[in-house]
């Protein structure tokens, strides 16, 4: 709508100057209009308000590190590993400029959003009342979710059967893990745009939503089953949530030692230290905090106020929530854990280089050759030659290097046809599953053999369709794969013979999510 009014202004302008002779002199071009370049081009993705939907926020402060000609660079070219895509082809040079200026813009109002919205927002579902038990028959524990991004649903299905349990809505822009109750009977489940949903899986019924940040990276579960808590970018928070009723406990200000906020990378649950572990994305810090008040070694400035919806006998459990910091090099953006959660893996953005930091000691210990952006947050444990091994695909490189996680030495790095984001695996499979989703061969899903470390099949079931993300049911006898198109599919194969057995027609399938896998910490599986 803006281009066209523009060139016919200009063009105007152009004719009058000719009829006033006045040629010699170029017409200046009317300025762009970047709010309306905004609306027409970003706000699909990144909000009207500009804070956040299937995309980041795009306010000064979540681009910190995006400044002047590396916007403009982005704008022009999209980002790696993101599905932010160039608009070289269709803006002018001098709008992206116009954009990227407009970008770094501070909002006239960055909304609150602290414990008092947070509660605002709650909405408990009014017809929502617990089943006593699984109103199916299905085993519980070999339900998988999948998660539709095409129409923003989460279809249930029956592990065995594969029958669809139940088709629900999600709030818009689901990303990352679900996180299960410990006994798998309800899932929390995060939006981008920092909407937690809590859903029965035994009553195939929501139980309700809090938007518990503005722009949100992912969510953990603490070990005991009563606590959630929320990586926000916006604000720079993190949220912890009472599982029972979705209500806020405590909003913790992500302060770095020096004084400035940063936004969280990402959360986890560090079941055997009964702690939750983030890692700051602007300031070189690991935080540590306490699910068990008679937990780990917290011996820093112990953050304990007790703020909106806390319990008296809340308050009580001294050391609940205390927190430890660990200084590192580098702020990290992207970790991992050994299954023992004694060392954390990390990467920064740059991703040239991988860490391992000692969580018992709490200082780095090991560096890791990982050119080629690693994506560790996609990496997993396995047992090959007797050896425990990692591996994490590089979002940058079609490789995927494989590290003894005793000696921290690189096993392997096994070639792909092009830049990964998930593998998969099981305990009862001898097989790593690994996509690849960049690239001419993103329609290919390579299956690894975890003693030989060598591929051994390459499956390609819809030429020129994404193929991504593998879970596998309870017992590791199918492994279930995603067609990543709008008119895509879930794919049961069995994982012994690598034969299709079924297709089920979804909208943009993503990640998938076994109930027994995610709760027990099956090896093979991400956090
Ligand atoms: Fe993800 C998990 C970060 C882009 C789909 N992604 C995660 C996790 C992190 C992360 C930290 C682990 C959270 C958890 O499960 O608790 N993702 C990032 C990024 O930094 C990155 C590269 C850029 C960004 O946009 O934030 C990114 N991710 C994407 C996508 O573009 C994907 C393919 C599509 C989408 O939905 O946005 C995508 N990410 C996923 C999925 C998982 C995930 C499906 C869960 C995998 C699992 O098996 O647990």
């Amino acid at each position: 709508m803006i281009r066209p009014m523009n060139s016919f202004k200009a063009a105007t302008t152009v004719l009058l100057a000719l009829a006033a002779g006045l040629c010699a002199i170029a017409p200046a071009r009317a300025e762009p209009d970047a709010a309306a370049l905004y609306r027409e081009h970003c706000a699909e993705c990144h909000a009207e308000s500009r804070l956040g939907g299937i995309g980041p926020a795009l306010i000064p402060e979540t681009l910190t590190r995006i400044r002047g000609p590396v916007m403009e660079e982005v704008i022009t070219h999209g980002r790696p590993a993101t599905q932010m895509e160039g608009f070289g082809d269709v803006l002018k040079k001098d709008e992206i400029a116009a954009l990227a200026a407009y970008l770094q813009t501070p909002l006239a109002e960055i909304p609150a959003w602290g414990p008092d919205e947070i509660a605002a927002s709650r909405e408990m579902a009014g017809d929502y009342t617990p089943a006593p038990a699984p109103v199916f028959s299905a085993d519980p524990m070999n339900v998988t979710l999948v998660v539709e991004t095409g129409d923003h649903h989460v279809s249930v299905l029956d592990g065995d059967s594969f029958d669809v349990l139940d088709r629900f809505a999600t709030p818009f822009a689901v990303h990352g893990g679900p996180k299960f109750s410990p006994d798998g009977h309800f899932v929390f489940i995060m939006s981008r745009d920092g909407w937690v949903q809590k859903y029965d899986v035994w009553s195939l019924k929501e139980v309700g939503r809090v938007r518990a940040g503005l722009n949100s990276r992912n969510i953990a579960m603490s070990h005991d089953g009563r606590w959630l808590a929320v990586a926000n970018y916006l604000p720079r928070t993190l949220t912890i949530l009472s599982t029972a009723d979705l209500s806020v406990v405590k909003v913790v200000d992500v302060v770095a030692r020096n004084g400035e906020k940063s936004r969280v990378s990402a959360v986890y649950q560090a079941p055997q230290r009964k702690s939750f572990i983030l890692a700051l994305k602007d300031a070189p810090e690991i935080w540590e905090i306490a699910t068990d008040p008679a937990a780990g070694p917290f011996h820093d400035g112990f953050v304990h106020s007790y703020e909106a919806g806390m319990t008296e006998a809340l308050a009580a459990e001294k050391g609940l929530f205390a927190r430890r910091r660990i200084a590192i090099e580098e702020p990290l953006d992207d970790f991992f854990f050994t299954p023992d959660y004694r060392n954390l893996i990390g990467t920064n953005r740059a991703g040239d280089r991988g860490v391992v930091v000692n969580l018992d000691v709490g200082r780095e210990i090991a560096t890791l050759p990982l050119p080629g952006m690693p994506h560790l947050g996609s990496g997993i444990v396995w047992t090959s030659k007797g050896r425990r091994v990692m591996a994490t695909p590089h979002l940058r490189e079609g490789v995927i290097s494989v590290i003894d996680i005793d000696d921290w030495t690189v096993v392997a790095t096994i070639k792909t046809g092009g830049p990964g984001f998930f593998l998969r695996s099981h305990e009862n499979t001898p097989y790593v599953w690994a996509d690849v989703f960049f690239g001419p061969n993103r329609d290919v899903m390579h299956v690894i053999d975890k003693e030989t470390l060598k591929i051994v099949k390459t499956l390609k079931p819809v030429p020129g369709a994404t193929v991504a993300h593998t879970e596998f049911t309870r017992d590791g006898r199918y492994a279930l794969v995603s067609v990543w198109e709008d008119d895509g599919a879930l794919l049961v194969y069995d994982a012994r013979t690598l034969e299709e057995v079924r297709r089920l027609p979804m909208k943009k399938p993503s990640g998938k999510y076994n109930v027994w896998n995610k709760i027990t910490f099956s090896d093979g599986t991400s956090h």
